[in-house]
């Protein structure tokens, strides 16, 4: 979807949802706690906004999972933006989410192939970072996107949505459809997984306001992006939990399996569920009654941008330092904030009033 359709469409969902969304300009999915010496290693030189757009670079894609269709939407985004510049795009990437060794083996075969630059979504910050300290040393640069690292482990981080909003507002949308009352849990995706780590973080924030003092997260279970294992553990909190009344998915592998299962079930619109999915995913299950609303970025869109931030670094147009600024081709302008973090902008939430106004 063109930015301009989708823009109207997330302003008209503004007027229509009564859900107050608190979005502030600051902060993406990067940990709060992670003290960035300085400049990202390997960032040299000083940004030179008016430098020309390098072509003929080979740019690589290593998403935490390749056969998950949200990674397929970012990846294709990214594709067709490195494309569009007259470069060479590659994605390379494990099949689970919970392959941490076989992500780091990808990263070296990336930094062997001497690539110019590579856009990560990391499944587990920790276990990444030296492979990507060596892959900016050989002069490659490096972009997370999704998922971060922390920020001496890239050059700049493109974020899908401020973390905080996405953490808060999932609370909100959930606590409004259960009367702010009663048992509620998360299932995430993998146990590592820094974005939904982050967001889960803010979500326990928000719960310590006393609006939600009735409200008690009994559990944070585990899917790991995987479409069965998600079932099963949606159907575990049940057992366990019988008086449960929502769930929280921040993951669109875990939001689909959550809610194949509830609809399938006596839980049927009785309990909620609300989190990250797309809207193809999740349309019948908002038609049918299962979910009332969820959010999202394009993914389509976070890939564009992880792309032409690829390409500005290559170029020596920005650096990954606070305070550069770019023009991300038919994107606009988009600066860097603190730790080289790259916004993409608001989440749309999804309902059944909009839902049909997306394809993604
Ligand atoms: C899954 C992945 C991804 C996350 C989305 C919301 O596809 O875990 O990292 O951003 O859900």
């Amino acid at each position: 979807m063109r930015k301009s359709s989708l823009r109207r469409a997330t302003a008209g969902l503004a007027a229509a949802t009564s859900l107050a969304l608190a979005l502030t300009a600051c902060g993406g999915t990067t940990k709060e706690d992670v003290k960035n010496e300085g400049a990202p290693a390997a960032s040299g030189g000083k940004a030179d906004p008016n430098a020309a757009l390098k072509k003929g670079l080979t740019v690589g894609f290593l998403p935490k999972q390749v056969n998950n269709p949200y990674f397929t939407s970012a990846d294709k985004g990214g594709e067709a933006a490195v494309k569009e510049l007259g470069s060479t795009y590659k994605e390379v990437g494990p099949s689970s989410a919970t392959d941490t060794a076989g992500q780091v083996s990808y990263v070296n075969t990336l930094t062997q192939q001497q690539v110019d630059a590579m856009a990560v979504s990391a499944q587990d910050p920790g276990a990444l970072c030296t492979a990507l300290k060596q892959a900016m040393k050989n002069g490659i640069k490096v972009v997370t996107y999704d998922s971060d690292t922390t920020a001496d482990c890239r050059n700049a981080f493109v974020s899908q949505a401020s973390a905080e909003d996405l953490g808060r507002t999932e609370v909100q949308l959930l606590a409004e459809q259960i009367g702010y009352k009663g048992e509620i849990a998360v299932l995430s995706a993998a146990q590592t997984a820094t974005n939904q780590n982050v967001w889960i973080d803010f979500m326990k924030q928000e719960l310590k306001d006393p609006k939600y003092k009735d409200v008690k997260l009994v559990k944070v279970a585990y899917g790991d992006d995987d479409a069965q294992k998600s079932f099963q553990q949606t159907q575990g909190l049940l057992q366990e939990y019988p008086n449960l009344k929502g769930i929280i998915s921040p993951t669109t592998v875990g939001i689909k399996a959550a809610a194949q299962y509830l609809s399938g079930s006596k839980y049927k619109g009785k309990v909620k569920l609300t989190g990250l999915g797309t809207p193809n995913d999740m349309r019948k299950y908002v038609k049918n009654g299962t979910v009332e609303a969820f959010e999202l970025w394009d993914p389509a869109k976070l890939g564009e941008l992880a792309a032409r931030t690829a390409v500005a670094l290559a170029s020596g147009q920005i650096t990954g330092k606070e305070g550069e600024t770019f023009t991300a081709g038919g994107m606009g302008e988009y600066a860097l904030g603190k730790d080289g973090v790259i916004s993409l902008g608001k989440p749309t939430v999804f309902d059944a009033k909009n839902i049909d106004q997306f394809n993604f």
